[in-house]
């Protein structure tokens, strides 16, 4: 998995502003509407414990204090634990969390002490990402692009197609691209004669994925992808609404998922 650094989480809750801001104007909701529309669920003073974890490349810094800022804005009562890892699980549970965060190296998960459901960072991530695109209020068009097809990728598209949008799909791993064709039924995009979308779904962890001949003007692009998908210069040209962030999204998806 590719791995936050501490840059990526510089000023976490100006960053969840923007991306609030974005999806407001993408959708006619905030990131809170999104997720009760896609879950059903809403915060009730739900205590949510953070455990630093230092096993496989250790602590990333700013990411537990993220997590914070992230819990807080979102309206939920956090704390971050003293103690790391099994220490640090012990003293969330005695403190009375009922919904631990905690990652290693590769998995991110919350799980709710309460009611038992858990949910993994990725398709978490991938759903609301697609769920962001799929809302995109500037256009009727039933035709979505996914570049991407892993972890974070494949479970956006799968959300795309159960919500009947007609899914492009592209992935340079060949064998990721024939599956997501043969167990979705998406459409593997021809890069021989590319057509323009209004609505694009991007999920890897390389720069500059998408071409300028696959944009079309103010054509929302949902991508939690890090570095990013497109070029300052094409975003600019395209006045592409660019929905990105590197935590918040996905962990509000994440939480609202298990309440
Ligand atoms: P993954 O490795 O499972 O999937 C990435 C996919 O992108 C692979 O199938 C790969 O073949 C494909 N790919 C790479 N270059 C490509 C290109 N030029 N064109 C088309 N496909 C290409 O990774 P995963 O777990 O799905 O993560 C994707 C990205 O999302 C990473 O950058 C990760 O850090 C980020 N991420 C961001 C989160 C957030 O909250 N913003 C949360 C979770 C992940
Ligand atoms: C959750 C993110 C999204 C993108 N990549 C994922 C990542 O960086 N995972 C690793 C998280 C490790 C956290 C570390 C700590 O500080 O507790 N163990
Ligand atoms: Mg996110």
């Amino acid at each position: 998995m590719a791995l936050l650094t501490p840059d990526d989480l510089k000023d976490i809750n100006k960053q969840l502003q923007e991306a609030d801001s974005i999806v407001w104007k993408v959708t006619g909701l905030d990131i809170k509407g999104v997720c009760k529309a896609l879950y059903g669920t809403s915060p009730n003073s739900e205590k949510v414990g953070i455990v630093p974890v230092t096993s496989g490349n250790g602590i990333i810094g700013n990411f537990s204090a993220s997590l914070h800022a992230i819990t807080q804005y979102f309206g939920f009562d956090s704390f971050v634990t003293n103690m790391s890892d099994v220490s640090g699980y012990y003293e969330a549970v005695r403190s009375g969390a009922d919904i631990i965060l905690m990652a290693d190296d590769h998995t991110f998960l919350a799980h709710n002490l309460k009611n038992g459901k858990i949910a993994n960072n990725q398709p978490s991530t991938g759903i609301i990402y697609a769920e962001i695109a799929s809302r995109n209020q500037k256009t009727d068009s039933k035709d979505v692009l996914v570049v991407g097809l892993g972890k974070v990728g494949f479970p956006g598209a799968v959300h795309l197609v159960h919500k009947g949008f007609r899914v492009y799909g592209y992935d340079t791993d060949r064998t990721l691209l024939k599956r997501a064709v043969s167990s979705l039924g998406i459409i593997p995009l021809d890069i021989e004669s590319p057509k323009k979308f209004s609505t694009i779904f991007e999920a890897t962890p390389c720069a500059n994925t998408i071409p300028e001949t696959l944009i079309s003007k103010n054509c929302v692009l949902s991508t939690p992808g890090i570095p990013c998908a497109i070029s300052e210069e094409l975003r600019l040209k395209y006045d592409v609404q660019l929905v990105m962030e590197p935590l918040g999204i996905g962990t509000a998806s994440m939480l609202y998922s298990v309440l």
